[in-house]
């Protein structure tokens, strides 16, 4: 195969701005999490890129499938368009989708370019469903060089930042520098997209106009099976005033009243939250907020501050009840600390989303059922309990790489829900034992309607199934009947339907 070039009869030189169309395949009706858990924000990544093209002379469209049914928009809009460049957003979930962008894009002789989560995790895939280019970090610098490549018709092959196919061969260009400085990143192009789509469905639905921020790229922990593959262990922030643009921007264009900031750890550093808060609310403007933190990091003066702030709402990786396990999975935190926090944010009213995890290599039974304990005790009003996946590139896959069952993933459509390691356990044990948190969780939503002592037999019973019949059917002689096949799908256990709430993580 020859080195991909454009054939594209738009080609133009030094004269004619680029043409990028940048595609969001996630159609949401077809993901099985989204009535339930997904909450819908359009991509930050894709916004940030097309804001960055239009400011470096690329003219740039986007197409959001969010609300679509199918790929339809995408085949018009080329058409109507002509794109040099269709630049596709990628997660595992919506592969299928970006490989029919591809393919509409090389008929249209476009060049195909994927980038994104999924595409950085396995650029040859990609490559072998027809891109031309992989992008698997940072997106704002190469794509622009790799569009006005697609414009000039220029080989693709060693551009820094990208993988391409120089024949059968798989090229690696060398890694593209990360942004010193995000501030110079422009506002988002929400003007490219139904941003009433969005704030519509929220209104509906909370009565809010919800919007997504991003303050900071990249995390500088290291939990063990963690994968950061866009940005690796990176952390670079904005400044207070650039976030304050924004969030001012989010509140006069579109009348934006409630903010997801969707940091992968909001508020790392102490002064700079201290200096954003503080100037939330002293300058304005005033708006309710929900990010996801660390416990060690919520020390209580600062939550003081974050409520004053108008926080709502906390997700926390509080992960295990067992400080052995946290301690395995390299987390740096203590359970003091979660119990602390927990009290805490219902001292202050502010609600919890707890992300679990079953199935971490170590873990024995007495330590899920700390985990559970833990859960009961403080019951958060919102929760996600996932069976551990080992993704590859984390610390964590390297450790099960030989007990790997089936085609590993990283996250994506069954993720969190299937064992797909051989684990201490058969996997319906773990399923087993999402739905006793789903059990807890359910009872702990009663708390009004039924007596505390009433509560407590219902809990107990389920404790009693557990140990009588579960756990010796499923670990005993029945549990050898039930362990799965390699590869074979889950088997869901009667006590199983609905199945349990134990949703895979949401981001
Ligand atoms: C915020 C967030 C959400 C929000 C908003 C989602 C959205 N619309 O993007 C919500 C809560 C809605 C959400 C939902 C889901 N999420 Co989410 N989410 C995140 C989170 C925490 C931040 C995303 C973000 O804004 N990153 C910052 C931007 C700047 O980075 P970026 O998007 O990667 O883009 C940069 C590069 O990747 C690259 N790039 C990206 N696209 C392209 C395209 C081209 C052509 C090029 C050249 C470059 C390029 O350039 C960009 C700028 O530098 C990430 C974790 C993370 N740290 O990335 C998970 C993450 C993306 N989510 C994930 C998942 C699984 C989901 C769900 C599928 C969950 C589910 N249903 O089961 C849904 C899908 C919903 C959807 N709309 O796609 C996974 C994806 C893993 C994978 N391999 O698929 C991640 C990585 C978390 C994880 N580690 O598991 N999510
Ligand atoms: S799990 Fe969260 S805190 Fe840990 S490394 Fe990943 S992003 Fe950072």
């Amino acid at each position: 195969m020859a080195e991909p070039t454009p054939a594209s009869g738009r080609r133009g030189g030094d004269g004619v701005a680029p043409r990028v169309l940048l595609v969001d395949p996630y159609v949401a009706r077809e993901d099985p999490m989204e009535r339930k858990f997904v909450e819908l924000y359009p991509s930050l990544g894709l916004l940030t890129l097309a804001a960055w093209l239009r400011g470096h002379g690329t003219e740039v469209e986007i197409v959001d499938l969010t609300f679509a049914r199918d790929t339809g928009p995408v085949a018009r809009r080329i058409e109507r368009f002509h794109p040099d460049l269709v630049g596709v957003h990628t997660k595992t979930l919506t592969l299928p989708r970006a490989l029919e962008v591809a393919a509409l894009a090389r008929s249209a002789d476009a060049v195909a370019v994927a980038g994104g989560p999924d595409a950085a995790t396995r650029a040859d895939g990609y490559l072998d469903g027809g891109f031309d280019v992989v992008v698997p970090g940072e997106g704002e610098t190469t794509i622009v060089e790799v569009a006005t490549r697609a414009r000039d018709g220029k080989p693709f092959g060693g551009v820094p930042g990208t993988v391409a196919r120089v024949g059968r061969r798989t090229v690696r260009g060398p890694p593209r520098p990360f942004l010193r400085n995000l501030d110079e990143l422009p506002l988002p192009a929400w003007d490219l997209i139904d941003m009433e789509a969005y704030l519509g469905a929220w209104q509906r639905k909370t009565g809010e106009r919800r919007a997504a921020l991003l303050t900071s790229r990249g995390c500088p922990f290291d939990c063990s099976w963690c994968s950061k593959p866009t940005f690796g262990r990176t952390f670079r922030q904005q400044s207070p005033g650039r976030v304050l643009a924004e969030l001012r921007a989010l509140v006069d264009r579109y009348r934006v009243d409630y903010i997801r900031f969707c940091d992968d750890v909001f508020g790392i550093y102490r002064p700079w939250i201290e200096e954003l808060l503080d100037r939330m609310v002293a300058e304005g403007p005033r708006v309710r907020f929900e990010c996801l933190a660390r416990v060690d990091l919520l020390k209580p003066d600062l939550l003081n501050r974050m409520r004053a702030a108008g926080l709502e709402r906390v997700y926390l990786g509080v992960e295990s009840g067992s400080q052995k396990m946290l301690d395995l999975m390299n987390r740096g935190t203590r359970l003091a600390q979660v119990e602390r926090v927990a009290a805490s944010l219902r001292a202050h009213d502010v609600r919890q989303f707890w992300f679990l995890m079953l199935g971490y290599p170590g873990e024995t039974l007495d330590d899920i059922e700390a985990t559970l304990q833990l859960f009961r005790r403080f019951s958060p009003e919102e929760y996600s309990v996932s069976i551990a996946v080992p993704v590859p590139g984390t610390r964590f896959y390297e450790s099960v790489r030989d007990r790997l069952r089936g085609r590993p993933r990283s996250t994506g459509r069954a993720g969190g829900r299937s064992l797909l390691y051989e684990a201490a356990y058969p996997e319906p044990l773990y399923r087993w034992e999402q739905f006793r948190f789903g059990w807890e969780s359910r009872l702990a939503r009663l708390r009004r309607k039924l007596s505390a002592d009433v509560l407590d037999r219902l809990s107990r019973a389920v404790d009693e199934i557990d140990a009588r019949v579960a756990r010796p059917l499923l670990l005993g002689r029945g549990g050898a009947l039930v362990r799965l096949p390699d590869g074979a799908p889950a088997v869901a256990l009667p006590m199983l339907s609905p199945p349990p709430p134990g949703a895979p993580p949401v981001a």
